[in-house]
C-alpha cells in the first residue's frame, strides 16, 4: 500500500487527539479532524457523532487511512458504551468499507486484557514473563469489553473484506506518568506518534494487535509485535520512578487495584463519574 498521507483522526478534540494533532503532521500527514465537539482553533474540523452514518461516509471519503480515537475513554453505563464504542466503531468500519479506505489504526486499550495478572516479582522482567498479545482477552469493564469487541470487529473486517487494522492496546498516553502503575504502562506522546506512524506505514499488517507503550524499564507486556511494524520507542518512564514511589509507595500485590494490568479499572463498583 502507498504511504498514507491524508488521515482521518477521530476523537481529535480529546486528550490523545490533541497530542497527536501536534505531533503527527511532522511525519507528513494531512489530518482531517472529527469529533463530537468542535476542535478548538480548527474551524474545518468535522463535528459529527459516530452514530451518524451519513456523516461518517462523507468524513472518510478520499482519506488514505483512519486513526480511530473517538469514543468513551473510561468506564460508563453499558448503554452509553454500546452506542459510542460498539455501534460507533461498527459504523466507522462500515463507512470505511463502503468508501474503500484500506487501513484503520484502532485505539484499543490495555483494559481489553485488564484482568490479566501483572508479571510477578521485581522489574525489569525477563522477556518470558512479559504478557504476550495473544494472551486471552480478559476485559475489566464494559469499556474494556468494547475494546475487545473492536479488536474482533477489526479481525472480521480483515478476514471478510481485506480492510487492514492495527489495534493498539494503549497503556497510558499522557505527557507524564502520574502513578506507580503508569511506570509500567506509560506511552510518551512522542512514542505514541512513532507507533501510530509505524502502524500507518508498515506493509501487510492484516489485523495486527500491539501493545502501546514506551520502552519502560518496568514494562509488563511484550512489544515484539509493535517493533515488528518498525516501531522503535525512545522513551522510558524510569526518570519519574523515584518521585512517584516516594509519594505513592511500591505496588502492593495484596491490593486488587495493583495486581492486574488494568489497575483500578478492575475494582468494584466499576462505574465512576467521568
Ligand atoms: P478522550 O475522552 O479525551 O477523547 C475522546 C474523544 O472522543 C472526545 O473528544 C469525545 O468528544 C470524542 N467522542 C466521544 N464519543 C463520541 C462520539 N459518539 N462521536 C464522536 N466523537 C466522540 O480520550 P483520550 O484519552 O483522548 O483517548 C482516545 C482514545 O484512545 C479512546 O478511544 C480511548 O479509549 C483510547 N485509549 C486512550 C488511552 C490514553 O492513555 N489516553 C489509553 C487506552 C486507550
Ligand atoms: C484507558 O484506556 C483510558 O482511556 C485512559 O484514560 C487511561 O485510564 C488508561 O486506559 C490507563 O489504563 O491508564
Amino acid at each position: 500500500m502507498p504511504a498514507p498521507r491524508t488521515v482521518l483522526l477521530t476523537g481529535a478534540a480529546g486528550g490523545l487527539g490533541t497530542l497527536m494533532r501536534d505531533l503527527l503532521p511532522e511525519y507528513g500527514y494531512q489530518l482531517r479532524l472529527l469529533d463530537l465537539r468542535p476542535v478548538e482553533g480548527e474551524p474545518d474540523s468535522i463535528v459529527a457523532d459516530l452514530a451518524d452514518r451519513e456523516a461518517l461516509r462523507e468524513a472518510v471519503r478520499g482519506v488514505d487511512a483512519i486513526i480511530h480515537l473517538a469514543g468513551i475513554s473510561l468506564e460508563a453505563p453499558f448503554e452509553k458504551i454500546l452506542r459510542a464504542n460498539i455501534e460507533g466503531t461498527y459504523n466507522l468500519y462500515e463507512a470505511a468499507r463502503e468508501e474503500g479506505v484500506s487501513r484503520i489504526v484502532f485505539a484499543s486499550s490495555n483494559h481489553a486484557v485488564g484482568f490479566t495478572p501483572r508479571p510477578e516479582g521485581t522489574a525489569p522482567h525477563d522477556a518470558g514473563a512479559l504478557i504476550p498479545v495473544d494472551t486471552p482477552r480478559r476485559p475489566d469493564t464494559f469499556y474494556g469489553l468494547s475494546k475487545s469487541f473492536g479488536e474482533d470487529l477489526a479481525q472480521f473486517y480483515w478476514d471478510k473484506y481485506g480492510l487492514e487494522t492495527v489495534s493498539v492496546r494503549i497503556g497510558s498516553c499522557f505527557p507524564e506518568p502520574t502513578s506507580v502503575r503508569m511506570l509500567s504502562v506509560w506511552m510518551s506522546p512522542a512514542d505514541g506518534a512513532r507507533l501510530f506512524h509505524a502502524a500507518l506505514t508498515a506493509e501487510n499488517v492484516g489485523h495486527t494487535v500491539v501493545y502501546g507503550s514506551s520502552a519502560n524499564t518496568r514494562l509488563w507486556w511484550d512489544l515484539t509485535t509493535a517493533r515488528a511494524l518498525g516501531y522503535e520507542p525512545r522513551d522510558d518512564s524510569e526518570p519519574y520512578a523515584e518521585k512517584l514511589i516516594a509519594e505513592q509507595g511500591e505496588l502492593d500485590p495484596e491490593n486488587i487495584a495493583h495486581a492486574y494490568l488494568g489497575g483500578h479499572f478492575v475494582s468494584d463498583p466499576p462505574i465512576w463519574p467521568y
